[in-house]
Protein backbone atom coordinates (compact mmCIF):
# COMPACT_ATOMS: atom_id res chain seq x y z
CA UNK A 1 0.00 0.00 0.00
CA UNK A 2 2.86 2.54 1.19
CA UNK A 3 4.71 1.43 -2.24
CA UNK A 4 1.54 2.42 -4.50
CA UNK A 5 1.39 5.78 -3.01
CA UNK A 6 4.83 6.92 -2.66
CA UNK A 7 4.40 6.04 -6.52
CA UNK A 8 1.50 7.94 -7.19
CA UNK A 9 2.56 10.65 -4.71
CA UNK A 10 6.19 10.80 -7.07
CA UNK A 11 3.61 10.82 -10.15
CA UNK A 12 1.77 13.35 -9.07
CA UNK A 13 4.53 15.93 -7.95
CA UNK A 14 6.38 15.38 -11.13
CA UNK A 15 3.11 16.34 -13.31
CA UNK A 16 2.66 18.97 -10.92
CA UNK A 17 6.24 20.08 -11.02
CA UNK A 18 6.47 20.64 -14.84
CA UNK A 19 3.03 22.22 -14.55
CA UNK A 20 4.10 25.10 -12.62
CA UNK A 21 7.87 25.20 -14.23
CA UNK A 22 5.80 25.56 -18.18
CA UNK A 23 4.49 28.85 -16.69
CA UNK A 24 5.96 32.63 -16.06
CA UNK A 25 7.70 33.35 -12.69
CA UNK A 26 6.28 34.92 -9.93
CA UNK A 27 7.24 35.76 -6.66
CA UNK A 28 3.81 33.69 -4.78
CA UNK A 29 4.70 30.62 -6.38
CA UNK A 30 7.33 29.69 -3.72
CA UNK A 31 4.47 29.73 -0.62
CA UNK A 32 2.30 28.00 -3.27
CA UNK A 33 4.86 25.27 -3.51
CA UNK A 34 5.31 25.38 -0.12
CA UNK A 35 1.95 24.25 0.41
CA UNK A 36 1.79 21.72 -2.83
CA UNK A 37 5.37 19.89 -2.06
CA UNK A 38 6.63 17.61 -0.71
CA UNK A 39 2.90 17.21 0.20
CA UNK A 40 0.80 14.76 2.03
CA UNK A 41 -0.01 11.10 1.64
CA UNK A 42 -2.16 11.74 -1.68
CA UNK A 43 -4.65 9.40 -0.77
CA UNK A 44 -7.32 11.21 -2.79
CA UNK A 45 -5.27 10.87 -5.86
CA UNK A 46 -5.25 6.91 -4.81
CA UNK A 47 -8.97 6.53 -4.60
CA UNK A 48 -9.11 8.50 -7.88
CA UNK A 49 -6.80 5.80 -9.66
CA UNK A 50 -8.59 2.99 -7.55
CA UNK A 51 -11.75 3.95 -8.79
CA UNK A 52 -10.22 4.09 -12.17
CA UNK A 53 -8.84 0.58 -12.10
CA UNK A 54 -12.14 -0.57 -11.88
CA UNK A 55 -13.08 0.71 -15.42
CA UNK A 56 -9.75 0.65 -16.89
CA UNK A 57 -9.08 3.83 -17.13
CA UNK A 58 -6.14 5.88 -18.42
CA UNK A 59 -3.15 6.33 -15.64
CA UNK A 60 -1.88 9.65 -16.97
CA UNK A 61 -5.17 11.46 -17.63
CA UNK A 62 -6.14 10.50 -13.38
CA UNK A 63 -2.71 11.31 -12.33
CA UNK A 64 -3.63 14.64 -13.63
CA UNK A 65 -7.13 15.12 -12.19
CA UNK A 66 -5.33 13.82 -9.16
CA UNK A 67 -3.04 16.67 -9.72
CA UNK A 68 -5.76 19.15 -9.77
CA UNK A 69 -7.52 17.77 -6.49
CA UNK A 70 -4.48 17.64 -4.55
CA UNK A 71 -4.10 21.76 -5.12
CA UNK A 72 -7.48 22.00 -4.26
CA UNK A 73 -6.70 20.20 -1.08
CA UNK A 74 -3.31 21.81 -0.56
CA UNK A 75 -4.95 25.49 -0.31
CA UNK A 76 -7.68 24.10 2.23
CA UNK A 77 -5.00 23.10 4.82
CA UNK A 78 -3.32 26.52 3.95
CA UNK A 79 -6.01 28.41 4.98
CA UNK A 80 -7.06 25.83 7.44
CA UNK A 81 -4.64 26.47 9.84
CA UNK A 82 -4.77 30.69 9.16
CA UNK A 83 -5.46 32.41 12.89
CA UNK A 84 -9.39 33.16 11.47
CA UNK A 85 -9.68 29.32 11.52
CA UNK A 86 -7.94 27.21 13.03
CA UNK A 87 -4.95 28.89 13.82
CA UNK A 88 -2.50 26.12 13.29
CA UNK A 89 1.05 26.55 13.65
CA UNK A 90 2.35 23.31 12.11
CA UNK A 91 1.61 21.37 9.38
CA UNK A 92 2.95 18.56 7.16
CA UNK A 93 5.79 18.51 9.73
CA UNK A 94 6.74 21.94 8.86
CA UNK A 95 5.48 25.49 9.73
CA UNK A 96 2.47 26.58 8.28
CA UNK A 97 2.19 28.72 5.55
CA UNK A 98 0.87 31.81 7.42
CA UNK A 99 3.71 31.19 10.03
CA UNK A 100 6.44 30.86 7.06
CA UNK A 101 4.83 33.44 4.55
CA UNK A 102 3.03 35.56 6.43
CA UNK A 103 -1.15 36.06 6.58
CA UNK A 104 -1.81 37.76 3.39
CA UNK A 105 0.47 35.57 1.23
CA UNK A 106 -0.90 32.21 2.56
CA UNK A 107 -4.17 33.80 1.63
CA UNK A 108 -2.88 34.71 -1.82
CA UNK A 109 -1.35 31.49 -2.53
CA UNK A 110 -4.06 29.34 -0.74
CA UNK A 111 -6.46 31.38 -3.53
CA UNK A 112 -3.95 30.59 -6.45
CA UNK A 113 -4.05 26.64 -5.60
CA UNK A 114 -7.59 26.93 -6.30
CA UNK A 115 -7.65 28.33 -9.56
CA UNK A 116 -4.71 26.42 -10.79
CA UNK A 117 -6.47 23.46 -10.16
CA UNK A 118 -8.77 24.83 -13.12
CA UNK A 119 -5.71 25.79 -15.04
CA UNK A 120 -5.04 22.20 -15.00
CA UNK A 121 -8.51 20.78 -15.74
CA UNK A 122 -8.87 23.05 -18.74
CA UNK A 123 -5.31 21.98 -20.20
CA UNK A 124 -4.42 20.80 -23.46
CA UNK A 125 -2.51 18.38 -21.39
CA UNK A 126 -5.68 16.01 -20.25
CA UNK A 127 -6.24 14.22 -23.48
CA UNK A 128 -10.08 14.09 -22.86
CA UNK A 129 -13.52 15.80 -24.82
CA UNK A 130 -13.90 19.31 -23.56
CA UNK A 131 -17.40 18.76 -22.66
CA UNK A 132 -15.36 16.15 -20.00
CA UNK A 133 -13.17 18.70 -19.21
CA UNK A 134 -16.50 21.18 -18.37
CA UNK A 135 -18.45 18.05 -16.04
CA UNK A 136 -15.38 17.37 -14.13
CA UNK A 137 -14.79 21.33 -13.41
CA UNK A 138 -18.41 21.81 -12.52
CA UNK A 139 -18.10 18.89 -10.53
CA UNK A 140 -15.03 20.02 -8.61
CA UNK A 141 -16.20 23.77 -8.51
CA UNK A 142 -20.05 22.47 -6.69
CA UNK A 143 -17.48 19.78 -3.89
CA UNK A 144 -15.08 22.94 -2.98
CA UNK A 145 -17.52 25.74 -2.71
CA UNK A 146 -20.53 26.61 -0.03
CA UNK A 147 -21.99 23.23 -0.84
CA UNK A 148 -18.69 21.49 -0.28
CA UNK A 149 -15.89 22.05 1.21
CA UNK A 150 -16.01 26.01 2.22
CA UNK A 151 -19.67 25.06 3.49
CA UNK A 152 -18.44 22.16 5.88
CA UNK A 153 -15.72 24.26 7.15
CA UNK A 154 -18.31 26.94 7.98
CA UNK A 155 -20.39 24.67 9.99
CA UNK A 156 -17.12 22.86 11.38
CA UNK A 157 -15.82 26.64 12.89
CA UNK A 158 -19.59 27.42 13.71
CA UNK A 159 -20.17 24.14 15.64
CA UNK A 160 -17.09 24.90 18.26
CA UNK A 161 -18.63 24.93 22.04
CA UNK A 162 -22.09 23.80 20.71
CA UNK A 163 -24.29 20.52 21.44
CA UNK A 164 -24.47 19.39 18.18
CA UNK A 165 -26.20 15.98 17.05
CA UNK A 166 -25.23 13.23 15.29
CA UNK A 167 -26.94 14.55 11.93
CA UNK A 168 -25.74 17.77 11.77
CA UNK A 169 -21.77 16.21 12.79
CA UNK A 170 -21.76 13.74 9.84
CA UNK A 171 -23.36 16.62 7.63
CA UNK A 172 -20.29 18.94 8.39
CA UNK A 173 -17.56 16.33 8.00
CA UNK A 174 -19.24 14.83 4.87
CA UNK A 175 -18.81 18.40 3.13
CA UNK A 176 -15.61 19.54 4.84
CA UNK A 177 -14.00 16.17 4.05
CA UNK A 178 -15.97 14.04 1.67
CA UNK A 179 -17.13 16.64 -0.87
CA UNK A 180 -13.30 16.28 -2.63
CA UNK A 181 -13.25 12.11 -2.18
CA UNK A 182 -16.82 12.53 -3.62
CA UNK A 183 -15.30 14.06 -6.85
CA UNK A 184 -12.72 11.84 -7.04
CA UNK A 185 -14.51 8.34 -6.59
CA UNK A 186 -17.05 10.43 -9.34
CA UNK A 187 -14.13 12.16 -11.88
CA UNK A 188 -13.72 8.42 -13.21
CA UNK A 189 -17.27 7.62 -13.94
CA UNK A 190 -17.15 11.06 -15.86
CA UNK A 191 -14.62 9.66 -18.15
CA UNK A 192 -16.25 6.95 -18.84
CA UNK A 193 -19.35 8.21 -19.51
CA UNK A 194 -21.52 6.10 -17.16
CA UNK A 195 -25.14 6.80 -16.33
CA UNK A 196 -26.67 9.14 -14.10
CA UNK A 197 -27.69 6.42 -11.43
CA UNK A 198 -23.77 5.25 -11.32
CA UNK A 199 -22.33 8.23 -10.58
CA UNK A 200 -25.28 9.00 -7.66
CA UNK A 201 -23.93 5.95 -6.72
CA UNK A 202 -20.29 6.31 -6.38
CA UNK A 203 -21.16 10.01 -5.49
CA UNK A 204 -22.30 8.28 -2.26
CA UNK A 205 -19.39 5.93 -2.11
CA UNK A 206 -16.91 9.03 -1.99
CA UNK A 207 -18.94 10.80 0.65
CA UNK A 208 -19.03 7.57 2.99
CA UNK A 209 -14.79 7.20 2.28
CA UNK A 210 -14.46 11.11 2.91
CA UNK A 211 -16.46 9.99 6.13
CA UNK A 212 -14.54 7.41 7.17
CA UNK A 213 -11.12 9.52 6.36
CA UNK A 214 -12.52 12.43 8.67
CA UNK A 215 -13.41 10.20 11.28
CA UNK A 216 -9.98 8.66 11.30
CA UNK A 217 -8.25 12.24 11.27
CA UNK A 218 -10.41 12.55 14.07
CA UNK A 219 -9.26 9.48 15.94
CA UNK A 220 -5.24 10.88 14.95
CA UNK A 221 -6.18 13.71 16.78
CA UNK A 222 -8.02 11.99 19.96
CA UNK A 223 -4.68 9.54 20.67
CA UNK A 224 -2.57 12.32 20.05
CA UNK A 225 0.88 11.40 18.65
CA UNK A 226 2.30 14.89 16.91
CA UNK A 227 5.64 14.12 16.25
CA UNK A 228 3.74 11.00 14.01
CA UNK A 229 0.93 12.93 12.66
CA UNK A 230 2.94 15.63 11.63
CA UNK A 231 0.70 18.26 13.15
CA UNK A 232 -0.31 19.33 16.51
CA UNK A 233 -2.90 16.84 18.08
CA UNK A 234 -4.82 16.99 20.80
CA UNK A 235 -6.46 20.10 19.52
CA UNK A 236 -10.19 18.98 18.92
CA UNK A 237 -11.27 18.81 22.56
CA UNK A 238 -9.50 21.91 23.89
CA UNK A 239 -11.46 23.85 21.04
CA UNK A 240 -14.41 22.12 21.38
CA UNK A 241 -14.90 20.69 18.08
CA UNK A 242 -17.75 18.74 17.31
CA UNK A 243 -16.49 15.17 16.25
CA UNK A 244 -18.18 11.76 16.75
CA UNK A 245 -15.33 10.94 19.62
CA UNK A 246 -16.89 13.70 21.59
CA UNK A 247 -20.77 12.48 21.02
CA UNK A 248 -20.36 8.69 20.87
CA UNK A 249 -16.66 8.40 22.67
CA UNK A 250 -13.72 6.78 21.39
CA UNK A 251 -14.91 2.63 21.30
CA UNK A 252 -18.26 3.50 19.95
CA UNK A 253 -16.51 5.48 16.71
CA UNK A 254 -14.16 3.17 15.82
CA UNK A 255 -17.36 0.64 15.40
CA UNK A 256 -18.86 3.27 13.37
CA UNK A 257 -15.80 3.22 11.38
CA UNK A 258 -15.66 -0.24 11.19
CA UNK A 259 -19.71 -0.38 10.01
CA UNK A 260 -18.87 2.33 7.73
CA UNK A 261 -15.94 0.18 6.17
CA UNK A 262 -19.16 -3.04 5.80
CA UNK A 263 -21.38 -0.40 3.72
CA UNK A 264 -18.50 1.15 1.15
CA UNK A 265 -17.56 -2.72 0.84
CA UNK A 266 -20.61 -4.14 0.34
CA UNK A 267 -21.50 -1.89 -2.80
CA UNK A 268 -18.32 -2.49 -4.18
CA UNK A 269 -19.01 -6.34 -4.20
CA UNK A 270 -20.62 -6.27 -7.94
CA UNK A 271 -16.97 -5.19 -9.12
CA UNK A 272 -15.54 -8.67 -7.87
CA UNK A 273 -11.85 -8.81 -7.59
CA UNK A 274 -11.13 -5.49 -8.98
CA UNK A 275 -12.13 -3.61 -5.99
CA UNK A 276 -9.89 -4.80 -4.07
CA UNK A 277 -7.18 -2.02 -4.55
CA UNK A 278 -9.81 0.73 -3.35
CA UNK A 279 -10.78 -1.55 -0.32
CA UNK A 280 -7.23 -1.99 0.94
CA UNK A 281 -7.15 1.52 0.94
CA UNK A 282 -10.06 1.96 3.24
CA UNK A 283 -8.19 0.02 5.46
CA UNK A 284 -5.56 2.13 5.31
CA UNK A 285 -7.67 5.30 6.02
CA UNK A 286 -8.69 3.76 9.58
CA UNK A 287 -5.67 2.39 10.68
CA UNK A 288 -3.28 5.19 9.59
CA UNK A 289 -1.83 7.12 12.09
CA UNK A 290 -0.97 9.86 10.25
C1 LIG B 1 -12.98 25.54 -0.35
C2 LIG B 1 -11.10 23.92 -0.51
C3 LIG B 1 -11.73 25.04 0.22
C4 LIG B 1 -11.14 25.53 1.36
C5 LIG B 1 -11.61 26.66 2.19
C6 LIG B 1 -10.28 26.09 5.04
C7 LIG B 1 -11.37 25.42 4.33
C8 LIG B 1 -12.26 26.21 3.45
C9 LIG B 1 -11.64 24.11 4.49
C10 LIG B 1 -10.85 23.20 5.35
C11 LIG B 1 -11.13 21.81 4.99
C12 LIG B 1 -10.27 20.86 5.75
C13 LIG B 1 -8.92 21.23 6.16
C14 LIG B 1 -10.75 19.65 5.99
C15 LIG B 1 -10.01 18.62 6.71
C16 LIG B 1 -9.70 17.49 5.80
C17 LIG B 1 -8.56 16.68 6.31
C18 LIG B 1 -8.84 15.56 7.24
C19 LIG B 1 -7.32 16.99 5.94
C20 LIG B 1 -6.12 16.18 6.18
O1 LIG B 1 -5.90 15.47 4.95
P1 LIG B 1 -4.67 14.50 4.73
O2 LIG B 1 -4.46 13.70 5.98
O3 LIG B 1 -3.48 15.52 4.57
O4 LIG B 1 -4.90 13.76 3.49
P2 LIG B 1 -2.09 15.26 3.83
O5 LIG B 1 -1.14 16.18 4.54
O6 LIG B 1 -1.71 13.82 3.94
O7 LIG B 1 -2.31 15.68 2.41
Amino acid sequence: MQKKLNKIAKDTNLFLNEFIKKQKKSELIIAMKYGLFPGGKKIRSKILIDVGSLFQLNYKSLIIIGSAVECIHAYSLIHDDLPCMDNDFVRRGKPSAHIKYGESTAVLAGNSLLTLAFEILSHKDLKITDKKKLDLINKISSSSGHLGVAGGQYLDLSFEHKKVSKKEIIEMEIKKTGKLFSFCCVAPLILKNKTKKEIRNFEEIGSDIGLLFQVADDLIDFRGNSSIAGKKTGKDKKRGKATLISLLGYENTIKYANKLIFKINSKLKKYGPKSKNLSETLDYILNRNK
